[in-house]
Order: structure tokens, then sequence, then C-alpha cells
């Protein structure tokens, strides 16, 4: 937590939106008054009937959270209609495909007419107000449309990452009960295909025979690949909004209006929908946009995310289109056709503002500076982390080979549930220090709280990060089950938000992010509930007990070990093991692929049967030399046959 303080380049400063000492006097405001804070800072969005009520929260209870509740408004009406008149024919969304030799511009003008006339075309196969839109799309212009036209007409979008499988996608449809799927063809990253439509034809099955009929399957045509067709259900994406006209008038809003379902995993159970809403998410996600980016007229931001994650939708879509920005959509890998493409493609678009997350970090630097070095990444001047903590090592890196000292970072700490970034430097105003996410931005309140709820408010602390008081891009609930949310979140420590991050303080109050104190772990930035894995592998015949947990890895921040215990009669060698990871890849997804898998006959439990997680984690790191107390194990033997069989010995 010690290390070098990086100060604000003085040219940076002159040109911020934001220095240290506003900084300072707004945050204090946004604690000491959030109703005259957030009441001045909600008018950043269009309302077509402004709020006369600001904040309506309460943590306790049964935890009703309200942000400008009598406001009336469009999200797509303020990330697109109200810069027609000033910014028609700037671009809105520079898209660089998966080959380099495949980009496209779409400027303001031309994003309403595609938004609307695909909002038409919904309309016209009934989509109203109020419906849940799947989405399981590709990175491609057609997402950011269906995202808004949904938004336009009031409709609730759910994106599935293209990246889960047929069964994961199926529950997301089920979980929502959605009728109406928007997919592509073909998915295409780094040259290779992704059966995306077949994958769908697979879900919608699994999904009718658990009772949810999706009448509506919307094809983009992406590769023109091979693909089955029904055609009482499937319809072509160019020929539905061929023919509608460029115009759809924008649905009014209530704030509080759902815009959107993300399902992400938790410590247990199956994935949680997060439900944001209308006009809180979207000043929060705007208003962060603008001031942790310095996102200015001119800029080209490029946030390497997919939409198919949270921050895809606030830092690609939502934050700057409502700014009036330029933003950048990739669809592409960062390896491929090699590992500079990244700098190619900010040399090749003047890229001005570059958002990514540490495990990309940490593959290029693997790969070798003279990937970096042969580009001139001279248009760079401020970049961005997301997603895990970075290691000060990558940090380093980031700042001294691919910003040559010139680019101050922002390391970025938020979550899916909490719509925008929490904690976060701001460019022009905080020093830097690798590895911290430094400072809460405006309204956030952090508490580090012990285990029995002890709160730590002296300066330097540790304990589980928690946020005491609401604030506008927070999760309202979790679809349909609202009891969920409630325990989830606000039952470990009454009254406060819990994040499920441990966290330090050090003596300026900058917050460091130790990482996840439950059962999720982060694989390349990606929350994946050890249960969830866990589940996957049970289903399998050959298993019949199996434990999860997360290790350091070098590039992915964490990898997934598995221990499994067999059923008789099945032999745990090589080819077992194969066929287990291949059958996690199929009932999640590639991304939940397990790194390591060590068969145990028996697995450490208390005497009523708890698996001790604490002894796997250890034994994973390869670390068993500090196992801790084991007397309270029902058979202490079984640890010995761990040890000695473990998968990550150095
Ligand atoms: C935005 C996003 C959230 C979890 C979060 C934490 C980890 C995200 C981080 C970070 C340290 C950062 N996390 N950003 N940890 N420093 N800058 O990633 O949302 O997918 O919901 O993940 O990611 O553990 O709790 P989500």
């Amino acid at each position: 937590m010690s290390g070098e303080v990086y100060p604000v380049p003085a040219a940076v400063k002159k040109k911020a939106l934001i220095d240290d000492a506003t900084y300072k006097t707004w945050y204090q405001q946004s604690v000491d008054d959030p109703e005259g804070f957030w009441s001045k800072h909600g008018q950043r969005i269009d309302w077509f009937k402004p709020y006369t009520k600001v904040k309506n929260t309460s943590f306790t209870g049964k935890v009703a959270i309200k942000w400008f509740e009598d406001g009336v408004t469009n999200v797509s009406y303020n990330c697109i209609d109200r810069h027609l008149e000033k910014r028609g024919d700037q671009v809105a969304i520079i898209w660089e495909g998966d080959n380099p030799y495949d980009d496209k511009k779409i400027t303001y003008r031309e994003l309403h007419d595609e938004v609307c006339r695909l909002a038409n075309a919904m309309k016209a196969r009934g989509v109203k107000k109020g419906d849940r839109v799947t989405l399981y799309l590709p990175m491609i212009p057609e997402a950011a449309y269906a995202m808004l036209a949904c938004a336009r007409i009031g409709a609730v979008h759910s994106i599935v990452f293209g990246g889960f499988s047929p069964d994961a996608l199926a529950d997301r449809i089920v979980g929502c009960e959605s009728s109406f799927v928007i997919t592509a063809d073909e998915g295409l990253r780094g040259g290779k295909k992704v059966p995306l439509k077949h994958n769908v034809d697979l879900a919608v099955e699994v999904a009718e025979r658990e009772g949810v009929e999706v009448d509506t399957v919307m094809v983009v045509r992406r590769t023109a690949g091979k693909i089955e067709w029904f055609s009482d259900r499937d319809v072509w994406y160019h020929e539905a909004v061929s023919e509608q006209k460029p115009e759809c008038k924008p649905a009014r809003m209530k704030a509080e209006d759902p815009l959107f379902i993300l399902y992400t995993s938790g410590s247990t159970g199956k994935p949680k929908g997060v439900l944001h809403t209308t006009g809180g998410y979207l000043v929060y996600a705007s208003m962060t946009h603008q001031y942790v980016f310095d996102c200015q007229d001119g800029d080209i931001y490029w946030c390497t995310a997919d939409v198919g994650w949270v921050t895809g939708h606030s830092y690609i879509v939502y934050g700057p289109l409502c700014n009036g920005a330029t933003t950048l959509m990739f669809e592409g890998v960062p390896s491929y056709p090699d590992a500079s493409r990244f700098w190619d493609v900010v040399d090749k678009h003047k890229v001005t503002i570059f958002y990514t997350a540490p495990t990309a970090i940490r593959a290029l630097m693997g790969a070798g500076v003279s990937f970096v070095n042969r580009t001139s990444r001279k248009t760079l001047r401020l970049l961005g982390s997301v997603g895990e903590p970075i290691n000060p090592e990558a940090w380093e890196w980031y700042y001294n080979v691919v910003g040559e000292k010139k680019c101050p970072i922002v390391d970025t700490w938020w979550q899916t549930e909490t719509g925008g970034i929490m904690i976060t430097p701001l460019p022009g105003a905080t020093k830097l220090k690798p590895g911290s996410a430094t400072r809460p931005f405006f309204g956030i309140q952090p508490q580090l709280v012990d285990n029995e709820g002890q709160v730590h408010s002296e300066t330097v602390a540790e304990g589980n990060l928690c946020i005491v008081d609401s604030w506008p891009g927070q999760m309202r609930t979790v679809y349909g089950d609202h009891e969920r949310f409630i325990q989830t979140y606000f039952s470990t420590y009454k009254g406060k938000y819990f994040t499920g991050d441990g966290c330090k303080r050090d003596a300026d109050g900058y917050y460091w992010i130790t990482g996840r104190v439950d059962d999720v772990i982060n694989v390349s930035g990606h929350r994946m509930g050890t249960a969830e894995v866990e589940s996957a592998l049970v289903s399998h015949d050959s298993v019949s007990e199996a434990a999860v947990v997360g290790y350091p890895h070098e590039v992915k921040g964490q990898g997934i070990y598995c221990y499994v215990t067999l059923m008789g009669g099945y032999d745990g060698d090589d080819g077992l093991r194969k066929a287990l990871v291949q059958h996690v890849r199929q009932e999640i997804g590639p991304i939940a692929s397990p790194d390591k898998i060590q068969f145990a006959p028996g697995l450490p439990k208390t005497r009523s049967g708890k698996i001790m997680r604490r002894i796997l984690r250890k034994i994973a790191e390869d670390d068993f030399g500090s196992l801790g107390d084991t007397s309270t194990l029902a058979d202490p033997s079984v640890v010995d046959d761990l040890i000695e069989n473990r998968q990550n010995k150095t």
C-alpha cells in the first residue's frame, strides 16, 4: 500500500473539468446536502416533466430507492434527439470490426434514424412498454440500436453476453419472461465464428420446456453463415427495419420505470437480475462518464468492454451518448490479428480516452513492449481501468509504456449493482497511487465494517466495504425477487449497502479494494459464483460432489480451481478432466472453463458438514504450510491427500 505517488500533470490540470478544490467542495456538498446536490445535477439530462422530488430512499425495512420520482423523461431522447440540433452530423459511434479493414462511422442523425426504425419494427411486432427484450448480440452497432430502441418505447432490455451457453441464455430468458429476442446469425471474434443464432434456437427450446414462449427472434445478418430458419418465429433485422419510418416518438417514462435488467453472479444460487431504472441511472452514468474521464468536445472515447457487461451499458452506450460524445465500439479481441491491435485502433481513430481491464493489460504486457512501441498513441491523454484490482506492476506498465508517463490512469471501482463508477480518481484532481481506486465520487459514502458489524471510522482502517447512503445509479431491486435484494445487500449490515468487497483505507483516505470477501471469483474481470460452477460440475454423471475456489492467476487475475469427488466406478484421469471442462463450458459458457481439476476422494468438512473453503483456497494457492486451525474437521486425514495431489505444485 506504499509506493510512489503520481501528481496530477500540470497540462492535465489546466484543461480538466474538475480540480482538487472543486472535488472537495462538491464532495462535501454532496454528503451534507444530497437533496440540494442532486437536485442541481439531475438537471444535466432533459426532462419532459421536471421532478419536484429528488431523493426518497431507505436502506432499512423493505428497502425502497426512488430518485427524481415525479419526473418524466426518456433515455433514448437524451442519448440522441437532444443532440441533433448541435451535433446531428457529429459521429456518435465509431465501429471497429473484428477485421481491421472493417469499420464504420454513425452520426447522431443516422443513429436517430436507425433507432427509430428498429423501435417501430419492434412495436409492429407487438413489443410494448414494460415488455422484456433479450439481446444476445455481438459488438456491432445494432447492439446499441437495440438498447436505445427498447429505451425509446419503454421496453426493458436484458443483454446476455455472447460467451454464455444456450442453457445460461435460456435461464435468463425464463428469468425475465422475455418473448422477444434479438441476435445475429453469427458473431466474429479474433477471426472465429460464434454460433449465436444456433445458441438462441437451442435456448428457445429449453425456455419453452420451462413454460416461456419466445414468439419472435430477430436476426442481424453479420456473417451470412448458414443458420436454421423457423419462418413462423424468425425475422431478419434488415427486412424488418427497411419497411419502417425513421421517426418514432420517445415514450414518456417515469424516472423509476425500469430501463434494463442485467444478470450477475452472486455467492449463492442462480444469477440475479439486477434492475436499473430510468432517471437516476442516466444522471449517474452520464455524470460519472463526464467527470471521471474528463470527457470534453473533440474527445474520441473508447471503452473496450462488451455491452454484455455493465461497463458496456454505462460507459459504451448510455453515459457517452447522453453526453453527446463520440464512443468507439470494438467487435474484436486485443490479440487479433496481433497484440498491437488496441494501439493500432487508437492510432487509426485518434482515440484520446482509453478504458480497459487489468486482465487485458497483463496479457498485452506478457506479449512484450515491441507491440506497443511500434505504434504512436500520441492522441491518448487519459487511461482507465475497471473490473478487478490492478496490480501495481500492470499499473506501472500501463502508465509508463502505453501512456508514456503523460496520461493519468483512472482506476475505477464499481459494480453491476452500482450502475456507475463509485470510487475513482478524477484526472484533474487526484494524485494517483498504483493499485488504489483512490477517493469516492460525489455522493458516495464508503464505510469499512468488520465481520462483527463494527465500523472502523479511523482514517487508516480495513474491513468490508459498505456504502451508507443511496446514490442515483443504484440498482432498485432483483427482478422479480425483492426479498433476495434485501437479503443479499442490506441484511449483512443493517441499514448499509454491502458490496461484497474487502477494502483498506490509507493515511490519505485513499481506498484500496482487496477483492471479494464472498464466494464470488473474478476471472478476467468476469464475475462468477463458485456455486454456479459447482452446480455445473455435479450435474455431470461422474461427479458426486464439487467445491470450487479461485487462485491467483498471472493473466486472468483469478483462475478456477475445482475439487471433484467422483461417483464410484469412475477413474479420475485426464480424459475425464477434459470431459468435465467441456461440460462446464456447455452448462455456463467458455468464460467458466475450469483451469485446474483435482480429483479428491473427500473434501474437508466440519462436523456439521460444511466444506471448509479456507483450506481449499490455501491448497489451491500452493500455500499449505499455513492451513490454520484444522481441528474442527470431521476427518483431518483428507487434507493430506488434498495436499499430496494438488494441481498447482511449484
Ligand atoms: C464494473 C464491474 C464488480 C466487482 C467488484 C470488485 C471488482 C471492479 C474494480 C474491482 C478492484 C477495481 N472490481 N472494478 N476491484 N478495483 N477498479 O466490474 O462490475 O462485473 O459487477 O464486478 O469487480 O470485486 O465487486 P461487475
